[in-house]
């Protein structure tokens, strides 16, 4: 298995989240331009490490999937909001066949550990996804797991704060089945880049607005149900 860590100045968390990977499996930290010593952290901890010079959190995620080379790839973010441990059990879901896409829903374990305006931000998008797709999701949570070959076929395009969502739109319009199981949401460590600020926020519904509006894919659907 290949856990794809987007990284962008983490050193702070990279300990925590690297020891949680779990045995047996890679992790791939994808640098993206960290000037806090996170690559050569992450290199010295065990992991493989992938350097993504363009910016945005889809251009590392994407950056991670095509330097992955296992079966089935997780995603998770590098801010130690959420642990690697936590995607055994969704590994196991699509390598059973039972899914073709496991998203962790964040539940807060703390206070702080999840702005109100994000957690207002979400239940909102989470509607609109409904609409779109038919998925009764209740967040977008970057802790996932799907088949390798199958999410390149997706051929996401978004680069920046659209990537999650345009896997989930993109994988309905391709007749997937999608699952969706709670998990431990954990005040990042480190400072705060999206969620937390204004600018990231604005940034965030802006890129996800764009994807809701795309039509679907046709050529991504007509490869449905493979
Ligand atoms: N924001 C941002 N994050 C990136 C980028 N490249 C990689 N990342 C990583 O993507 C993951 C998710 O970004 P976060 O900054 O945690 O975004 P968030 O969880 O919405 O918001 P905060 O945790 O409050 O900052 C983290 O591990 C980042 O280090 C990038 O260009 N921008
Ligand atoms: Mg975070």
């Amino acid at each position: 298995m290949d856990v794809v860590l987007p990284c962008l100045d983490e050193a702070e968390a990279l300990p925590w989240v690297l020891e949680r990977i779990p045995d047996g499996w890679r992790a791939v930290v994808v640098d993206n331009g960290s000037t806090d010593g996170s690559a050569e952290l992450a290199r010295s901890l065990g992991a493989t490490v992938v350097r993504e010079e363009r910016r945005g959190f889809g251009a590392a995620c994407h950056a991670g999937l095509t330097a992955a080379t296992a079966d089935i790839v997780c995603f998770c973010d590098c801010d130690a909001s959420l642990d690697p441990a936590d995607l055994v059990p969704f590994v196991r879901e699509v390598d059973s066949g039972t899914a073709d896409l496991v998203l962790g829903r964040r539940r807060p374990t703390a206070r702080g550990a999840w702005p109100a305006h994000a957690r207002a931000g979400n239940l909102v998008l989470a509607r609109m996804l409904r609409r779109r797709t038919g998925f009764r999701l209740h967040d977008l949570g970057p802790l996932r797991a799907a088949r390798r070959e199958a999410l390149l076929a997706l051929e996401l395009t978004d680069r920046r704060s659209g990537y999650p969502l345009q896997m989930v739109v993109r994988a309905a319009d391709a007749g997937w089945r999608v699952a969706e199981h709670e998990v431990p949401y954990l005040p990042r460590a480190g400072t705060s880049k999206v969620t937390g600020t204004w600018r990231g926020t604005w940034h965030a519904v802006r890129d996800m607005r764009r994807v809701l509006a795309e039509p679907p894919a046709a050529a991504v659907r007509e490869g449905a149900g493979q």
